[in-house]
């Protein structure tokens, strides 16, 4: 088998958002280079195994400096990436690396990436928001709100598309997207403040509600983690040192997304446990009703053996759900050990994933 036989998987989508230059394809590859090695018992390869070569070969080339990374063309690359559990695929990012200015501008004109873009909005299930160190720095000097006269930031383009297709999809019934915010270019972030990348971060975090004040709002559907990224260290071409190359909260996103996809999973197993529970039990007073006497169990004997053998199937099912529950438990666990640092917003609150949890 060559590529990754993913009938009957989950698929997530995902859009990267951020001015052109905001380092979103140099994240990208960073994230399939390194989400192949195993650090923790997830995985991340790519569907197609022409990609995972094409790519692997890429990023060698970019960090030992034989090949810059030049800005997105206008035919945009679409990738699938297997999310890998312990070797078992658990689920699909798809995710299409655009030029940033058909994510943040208003384009105007027929470039072939414009529509699609647009039509990989609607369909996103994830917003990924890459803001580059740099503008966090300057605007961390004078942390306003982002208005139309003042959005150094670009938020105000995202806060537009993230109302449209929250109300598409709750037409749709579905949940609002999940909102990531990773900033890139960490290095950057010490340059311009002059202090220790976290502490700058955690004054963004602190600050964040200026910029999204409605994930801040109790009753808010939004749901938020944000983190930074440290690639490698970057000299001033935006060239790599290869020997600084560290996986250090790259996968803090995706794994994020593999948490909150195992977090949905329980809670429709719950459902389904719920529903079981509730159709045995009715199994049970049917069986009750018809044995109430000899000649009752009698005349019903074929219906009690039918409604016996359902709730037989009934409590085995229920025992499976709970057994994947359990796992699913476990799985988040080991994830929220291993995201520690990053954060969450939900329901107005900021978490530590392992609160969250
Ligand atoms: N200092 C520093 N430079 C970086 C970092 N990540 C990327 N760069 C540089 O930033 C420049 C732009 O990066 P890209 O990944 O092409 O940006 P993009 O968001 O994909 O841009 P478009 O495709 O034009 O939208 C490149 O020269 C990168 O080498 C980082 O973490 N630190
Ligand atoms: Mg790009």
């Amino acid at each position: 088998m060559t590529d990754f036989d993913t009938r009957g998987v989950p698929v997530v989508k995902i859009m990267m958002f951020g001015d052109s230059g905001a380092g979103k394809s140099t994240y990208f590859r960073a994230f399939a280079a390194c989400g192949q090695e195993v650090t923790s018992k997830v995985t991340f390869r790519q569907v197609k195994l022409d990609d995972e070569l094409r790519l692997n070969r890429e990023w060698r080339a970019f960090v030992r400096g034989a090949q810059a990374m030049k800005g997105t063309s206008e035919t945009p690359e679409p990738y699938r990436i297997a999310v890998l559990d312990r070797g078992k695929l658990v689920m699909i990012l798809e995710i299409i690396d655009f030029r940033g200015a058909v994510t943040t501008l208003p384009v105007v004109g027929s470039a072939p990436d414009v529509a699609e873009a647009r039509a990989h909005i609607h369909e996103s299930d994830i917003f990924l928001f890459c803001v580059p160190g740099d503008d966090v720095g300057r605007w961390l000097r004078n942390p306003e709100p982002a208005t139309a006269l003042d959005d150094e930031l670009g938020v105000l383009p995202i806060r537009s598309h993230f109302d449209r297709a929250r109300a598409e999809r709750e037409a749709r019934g579905l949940q609002p997207p999940l909102l990531t915010i990773v900033i890139t270019k960490r290095d950057r972030l010490t340059a311009i403040t002059g202090r220790p990348a976290h502490e700058a971060y955690l004054q963004f975090v602190e600050h964040l509600d200026k910029l999204f004040p409605a994930l801040f709002e109790a009753e808010s559907p939004w749901r938020a983690l944000v983190t930074a990224v440290r690639i490698a260290e970057f000299d001033d071409d935006g060239r790599i040192d290869p020997a600084s190359v560290r996986p250090v909260n790259v996968l803090a996103a995706p794994l994020f997304w593999y948490h909150q996809h195992l977090a949905a999973t329980i809670a429709r197993r719950r459902t389904g446990v719920r529903e079981k529970e509730n159709a045995s039990a009715r199994a049970a007073q049917e069986i009750g009703r018809m044995s109430r006497n000899e000649l009752t169990s009698w005349w019903f004997g074929e219906a009690i053996k039918g409604r016996t053998s359902e709730r037989g199937r009934l409590q085995a099912e229920i025992g499976r759900l709970g057994r994947d529950i359990a796992d699913d438990e476990a799985a988040m666990r080991r994830l929220a050990a291993e995201l520690d640092l990053n954060v969450v917003v939900h329901r107005g609150k900021l978490f530590r994933l392992e609160d969250f949890a």
